[in-house]
């Protein structure tokens, strides 16, 4: 496959900076090496930029809405025209910027005619609007916005909203009470931890495969660091602990591999200022490799740091 990286320093959707870091932190953890290694022909396109905007300023409970706005049009576009040409791994840069990264996605797939599908992997749910949101963090919108909930004005409109029974969400552990009432009223398929200590990851994960392989459909995966406990990977702002074991989170990424339904990704909420020596970035460019087609038994051997 062609992949193409794409690096996406989005800070602007929550207020603890850092992320912006994190695609050069996956460079650093050999992102691009471990792909070539499996086979695959990688292009790196470097950091985006976002579009032209307004300052933004202190006023009002959103953070930062100009910034995001600007690299929602920025991202968008981006993935439309990625898409064309191989696969996109975006390198974030936090969980707003998949607000551009899941709509560009569905543009393209439209083109196609095919149905978008999306794997959300994370402590949370995500699908604040700007008006429901407590915390003003915009990373906590992006299923708000890609499934067409009112509520985002003065941000492109969504030109393909993603159904809510194509969406999964894997690894709930914090969700908000606003949140929770309208992720109920949905058709949305969202497992939390419980589930996936009693079903396990790969019967939810593939129940799930199985009909996005039934209707022919593209399968953008959005992978937030904090879908992992903190233990295994600490350099997230948003830790919860309870999360995915670094085994749950390959077995995830094996399976989706082995489905061979990928058509995009995201990496996303990876802070490298509160990582240790690299160890979560190393971890998430672990997880992407196999995503990417490297079985378990062929990882690499690593010194102990
Ligand atoms: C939280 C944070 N629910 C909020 N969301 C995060 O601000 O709305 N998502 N961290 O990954
Ligand atoms: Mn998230
Ligand atoms: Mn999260
Ligand atoms: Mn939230």
């Amino acid at each position: 496959k062609t992949v193409i990286l794409i690096g996406a320093p989005v800070d602007s959707g929550k207020r603890r900076t850092g992320c912006l870091m994190g695609p050069d932190a996956y460079r650093t953890a050999g992102l691009a090496n471990a792909l070539s290694d499996l086979g695959h022909k990688v292009e790196d396109m470097g950091n985006l930029t976002p579009a032209a905007h307004q300052p933004d300023t202190n006023e009002g409970k959103l953070h930062a809405p100009n910034e995001t706005i600007a690299w929602t049009h920025r991202l968008t576009r981006t993935a439309e025209l990625a898409m064309q040409r191989g696969l996109p791994i975006f390198m974030g840069g936090d969980h707003s910027l998949s607000l551009g990264t899941v709509a560009g996605v569905a543009n393209h797939a439209a083109t196609l005619g095919r149905p978008q599908f999306v794997l959300w992997l994370d402590a949370h749910s995500d699908f604040h609007t700007p008006e429901t949101t407590d915390s003003g963090n915009l990373h906590g919108t992006p299923l708000g916005y890609v499934t067409g909930r009112e509520g985002f004005g003065g941000f492109p409109k969504v030109e393909n909203p993603i159904p809510q029974e194509n969406i999964c969400i894997i690894g709930l552990r914090s969700v908000d009470a606003a949140e929770r009432a309208a992720l109920e009223e949905t058709d949305i398929r969202y497992h939390d931890m419980r589930e996936i200590d009693e079903i396990g990851v790969g019967r939810l994960l593939s129940a799930f495969l199985e009909v996005v392989a039934a209707a022919n459909g593209m399968l953008h995966v959005s992978l937030d660091v904090d879908f992992l406990d903190p233990m295994a990977a600490p350099a997230v702002g948003t830790t919860v602990p309870g999360g995915a074991t670094i085994r749950e989170g390959h077995l995830a990424m094996e399976i989706i591999n082995d489905s061979g339904l990928l058509t995009s990704l995201d990496l996303v909420e990876l802070n490298p200022f509160l990582d240790e020596r690299g160890r979560t970035a190393q971890v998430m460019v672990d997880l992407a490799a196999s995503a990417m087609g490297r079985r378990v038994f062929d990882r690499p051997t690593r010194a102990h740091s």
